[in-house]
């Protein structure tokens, strides 16, 4: 299992300790801190050159675990069901270039509010608009060799895909179960919605791609009630080697996140050692 944690390249997020302008030194910190790479929050391509933040990995030795790409929906309105076809095309050229992105970052691609809110009263036709945005994308990326990585997300943010379960029948009976899709579990998203960890875990099998780690109020683990040793032993048991990434605020305080992330991934390492 491998960890990252959040940095944002264009646009501020309460999902990083660090700005904008300070993302090298969020890169400096993750590399102090034991973690494996980076999570990195993109939002368009205008002006920005990957092969030069890849050389900044490269320089720490860090990874980049998944291109976080939600920022375009609020910025852009840029979004794959429930707008206009020309919306639907906008957003998957944009997919396009996080895929040749996240081919020369060697990083995955998110799916997460982008996907559309949706409403209840139009589920069907939602799911239906989705799968047809996303079978073309889900297409590409595999002739690239990405997997792009589908979030489950609460239904206070979103109508569509809330569980685990739904997420992998939407992968499976929709977009007939390609290996350039699999699942984001986000553990908040998770506590919320899921029956319980165990039985996510169990229905994710391989199709767990990637994990976003936050406590129960979204605050950094051990700042909530979610107990989560149970939870890495379950992923490590099911054999998961992909990136578990930081997505918490910076609560109770940044000044405990940045000292305690490298820590707590040494005792989640230590524990997991030894399943
Ligand atoms: C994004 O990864 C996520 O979890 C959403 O809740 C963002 O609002
Ligand atoms: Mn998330």
């Amino acid at each position: 299992m491998k960890f990252s944690g959040t940095v944002t390249l264009q646009y501020e997020t309460p999902f990083s300790a660090f700005s904008v302008a300070d993302w090298k030194t969020g890169l400096d910190w993750m590399k102090e801190s034991g973690l494996d790479g980076a999570e990195l929050c993109i939002s368009h391509y205008n002006g920005l050159d990957i092969p030069a933040v890849k050389e900044e990995l490269d320089k720490r030795g860090l990874g980049c675990s998944t291109l976080s790409t939600g920022q375009a929906r609020a910025l852009e309105g840029l979004c794959l069901s429930g707008v206009p076809k020309d919306v639907v095309e906008k957003t998957q050229e944009r997919y396009r270039q996080h895929i040749d992105a996240a081919a020369i970052l060697g990083s995955k691609v998110t799916i997460g509010l982008i996907r559309g809110i949706g409403s209840a009263a139009t589920e069907k036709q939602d799911l239906a608009e989705l799968r047809e945005a996303m079978l073309p994308l889900a297409d590409y990326a595999q002739k690239k060799g990405v997997v792009i990585i589908l979030e489950a997300i609460n239904r206070y943010e979103t109508a569509l895909l809330n569980t685990a379960e739904a997420a992998c029948d939407f992968i499976e009976n929709e977009l007939g179960n390609p290996d350039s899709v699999g699942v984001l579990w986000d553990l908040f998203h998770a506590n919320i919605e899921d029956m319980t960890f165990d039985s996510a875990i169990a229905r994710l099998g391989k199709k767990l791609q990637h994990v976003h780690i936050a406590d129960s109020n979204r605050f950094f683990p051990g700042y909530g009630h979610t107990d989560f040793a149970p939870i890495f032993k379950g992923i490590a048991q099911a054999g998961f080697q992909e990136y578990a990434s930081f997505e918490c605020f910076n609560k109770p305080t940044k000044e405990i996140l940045l000292a305690q992330t490298g820590p707590w991934v040494d005792s989640i390492r230590r524990m997991t050692a030894e399943v």
